[in-house]
């Protein structure tokens, strides 16, 4: 494996590391200002990392073809790199737009969050990219401040309208449990996750399809949300309360965004559900609310697409307590809560079904709460 000193010809003055992620329930509430449950995957994307002082920012990455992409920081403008350096080159951008002062990198990327499964591999590299260059230039930014800088790299670097979800996840998460965040001021609370120990398994199903249509509906959606909130005179539909959702729909004309609303609307009540749960400890419980939460996706958001209805509805009839999908949607992954005993044989039985299908094997794994971003020993 190429290291980062055969590449730069030098010593890496740090290594640092920023998890991929599944969120548990709150899907396309961000953007909504509403409320979302990740938690942080084992995988990462790790950064191995030194200073320069010639303000130019050399990037790597090990397992993509192209060689090592050289840009000028000086020189950086939203739009101006292509393929995967535009996440971290996007993140150097967002920091000296912020007014950071900060100088050039080497840094050397190496991953094994899936890419294109919806489990945040996009965030995961903007985030370890911000966390090194806060460290190499003694920022000391916090958890919120990186994720902001992050999102904010991908909105008007990259051009992917997303919010807060996974660079929070990746920032903030803690080991063995899942992370209830307020995306409106970033409030937030560490939830204990120990599924084991109640007998249960999260199981992540990796469709690895990914349809083409994603980016363009993904702002779509969003648009609709916030035409929707226009409609209804709130600044964001977080602000319509679930008690009143019914008024609210009667309210609205456009079919489409009516069906956007009920989504945010009734996923908001979800997460309140799944953490009233969590915290009587009856986790086994929230199985049912994630199937209802693909539901919504499915029927209201329209996001869904057959390879993850597959999924949930085997899983399901095999003795799941619940599923859904995770992320963004139109292929990718879901997740599978599981009794521990069962895990085996509803694993198989999804992957048969996919056999039946003509579809490409899902990959199956289990997904362990792990840290979110951190600075790890060279
Ligand atoms: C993608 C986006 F990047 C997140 O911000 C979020 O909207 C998610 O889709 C849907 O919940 O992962």
């Amino acid at each position: 494996m190429t290291t980062f000193d055969e590449l730069f010809g030098r010593d890496p003055e740090g290594l640092w590391a920023a998890p991929g992620r599944v969120n548990l329930i709150g899907e396309h509430t961000d953007y909504n200002e509403g409320y979302v449950m990740p938690f942080a995957l084992p995988h990462t994307v790790r950064a191995t990392a030194a200073g320069r002082a010639d303000g130019r920012l050399r990037l790597h990455s090990l397992g993509v073809e192209g060689g090592t992409v050289e840009v000028a920081l000086d020189g950086l403008a939203p739009g101006g790199v292509p393929g995967w350096a535009a996440y971290p080159a996007g993140v150097a951008w967002a920091l000296r737009d912020a007014g950071h002062d900060i100088g050039g990198a080497d840094i050397l990327f190496d991953s094994d969050v899936p890419t294109g499964a919806g489990l945040s591999s996009s965030a995961a590299i903007e985030v370890a990219t911000a966390l090194a260059l806060s460290d190499l230039n003694g920022l000391g930014l916090p958890p919120d401040e990186l994720a902001r800088l992050s999102q904010r790299a991908e909105n008007d670097f990259v051009g992917m309208p997303c919010g807060i979800l996974d660079q929070m996840a990746s920032a903030s998460c803690s080991a063995g449990h899942v992370l209830h965040l307020d995306t409106r001021d970033l409030g937030r609370r560490q939830v204990p996750f120990a599924m084991a120990l109640e007998g249960l398994r999260l199981l992540v199903v990796d469709t690895q399809v990914k349809h083409s249509h994603a980016d363009g509906a993904y702002a779509t959606r969003r648009a609709e949300c916030e035409a929707g909130a226009a409609a209804l005179g709130v600044p964001y539909l977080r602000d319509v309360a679930h008690e009143k959702l019914a008024d609210a729909l009667g309210r609205l004309e456009d079919e489409a965004v009516r069906r956007r609303v009920r989504h945010v609307v009734t996923e908001n009540r979800r997460v309140e559900r799944v953490i009233e749960l969590l915290d009587a400890g009856r986790a086994r419980e929230i199985g049912p609310v994630l199937t209802e939460g693909h539901a919504s996706l499915r029927d209201d958001f329209e996001v869904s697409c057959p390879e993850l209805d597959l999924v949930v509805e085997v899983a399901n009839a095999a003795g799941a307590l619940g599923a859904r999908m995770t992320g963004g949607g139109f292929g990718g992954s879901a997740i599978v809560l599981v009794d521990e005993d069962a895990a085996g044989a509803i694993g198989t039985a999804v992957t048969d079904a996919f056999g039946a299908a003509g579809y490409r094997a899902p990959r199956v794994f289990e997904a362990i709460p792990s840290p979110g971003a951190r600075r790890l020993p060279l």
